[in-house]
């Protein structure tokens, strides 16, 4: 999952990429090259993966990972570079910095909702770009009636500045038009950089309520505060947000939201050889689910071993949960729900 941060200038992108990360990438005012990129992985910290590790000492355990991608560009402080919107297509998900702390190199105060829909309007032309040009050759040369009726609709929403994520296109709509790559349709997620004094707040109602139009998120954060800590070493971290009272890193709070953004599942497999954590989409039947693994097992599909990974830990052992009827023999047209965890077989 790539997921890529923009903003305007100033607005603490890179701040939040070194505090998601824990890198140590330039920030400051300077202003970073357009299209200049830093790239970051990290893994989503998950505690039943922790916890089946522990119980099947494997030789390998492995997370799932977010790619995050900072993404500099503005050319001034109300419009993107081309190669801005450029790079955003590649990403699976977009996540706007908001700049909400009064930022000593600008004299205008922070105003976060402007910024949220600056963007808006900039995604939205780059999107109506695309679909009158496909429209008008469309309607000229009647190829395709039914993806001309879903491109007016989405024309329809651009023209009238709406998002392409506000229509709620069902799955095959989506696919229709996914090689488009509309960035009003990627998911959506807002980090609020607040200032140190105002992590506490509750943020302004109005901006919740434009966050939730935009079919979007908000997660508040103070970056520099959280990328200060991000960048100690790991055994003075817990101390400081415990001090602080921070409860947990925004890191973990960002990428769960994230989560639910993409609408993605947590999908496990535990044994000897590995523990591991795969996201899924939701809904997901479990021969797609199994595809993650390898193709062959989508392939060849049998059936799914299924325990939860509650009971699994609990009672020690696969054996054990079928000894007990905790382990579930599915087909499939088996929807895999997130904290199973699956064993396949299959025949290729
Ligand atoms: N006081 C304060 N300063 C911040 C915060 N986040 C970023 N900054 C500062 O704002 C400036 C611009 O941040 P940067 O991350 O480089 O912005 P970018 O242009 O969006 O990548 C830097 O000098 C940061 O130290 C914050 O939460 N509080
Ligand atoms: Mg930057």
């Amino acid at each position: 999952m790539k997921i890529g941060l923009v903003g305007f200038p100033g607005s603490g992108k890179t701040t939040v990429f070194n505090a998601l990360t824990g890198l140590d990438a330039d920030t400051g005012y300077g202003g970073a090259k357009p299209g200049t990129k830093n790239l970051g992985v990290v893994r989503v910290p998950d505690t039943r993966v922790d916890q089946l590790a522990e119980l099947y000492s494997p030789k390998k355990t492995t997370y799932a990972e977010v790619v995050f991608c900072d993404i500099a560009g503005g050319t001034g402080s109300r419009e993107l570079d081309r190669s801005v919107l450029n790079s955003m297509r590649e990403m699976d998900a977009i996540c706007q910095v908001l700049c909400a702390f009064d930022n000593p190199a600008s004299a205008d105060p922070a105003d976060p909702a402007r910024e949220l829909n600056d963007l808006q309007t900039e995604t939205v032309l780059a999107d109506l770009e695309i679909v009158e040009r496909r429209v008008d050759r469309l309607r000229k040369d009647r190829s395709d009636p039914q993806l001309l009726k879903l491109l007016e609709r989405i024309l329809e929403s651009l023209e009238n500045e709406q998002p392409v994520r506000s229509l709620g296109l069902d799955a095959n709509e989506r696919k229709l038009v996914s090689g488009y790559q509309f960035l009003t349709l990627k998911p959506l997620l807002l980090v609020l950089n607040v200032a140190e004094a105002a992590v506490a707040e509750a943020p302004d109602p109005a901006l919740i309520t434009a966050a939730e139009a935009a079919g979007s998120r908000l997660v508040p954060l103070s970056a520099q505060v959280e990328m200060d800590i991000a960048q100690m070493p790991a055994e003075d971290r817990a101390e400081f947000y415990e001090e602080l009272g921070l409860g947990e890193p925004a890191g973990h709070r960002f990428v769960r939201a994230a989560f639910e953004l993409l609408q993605l599942v947590t999908m496990l497999t535990a044994g000897p050889d590995e523990c591991r954590a795969w996201p899924v989409r939701a809904g997901s039947k479990a021969p797609v689910a199994a595809g993650k693994i390898h193709s062959d097992i989508e392939r060849g599909f049998i059936r799914a071993e299924v325990t939860r990974w509650n009971d699994l830990v609990e009672l020690g052992s696969e054996a054990k949960c079928r000894d007990v009827g905790k382990l579930r023999v599915e087909g499939r047209d088996y929807i895999v729900q997130d904290g199973d965890v699956c064993h396949f077989r299959f025949n290729v």
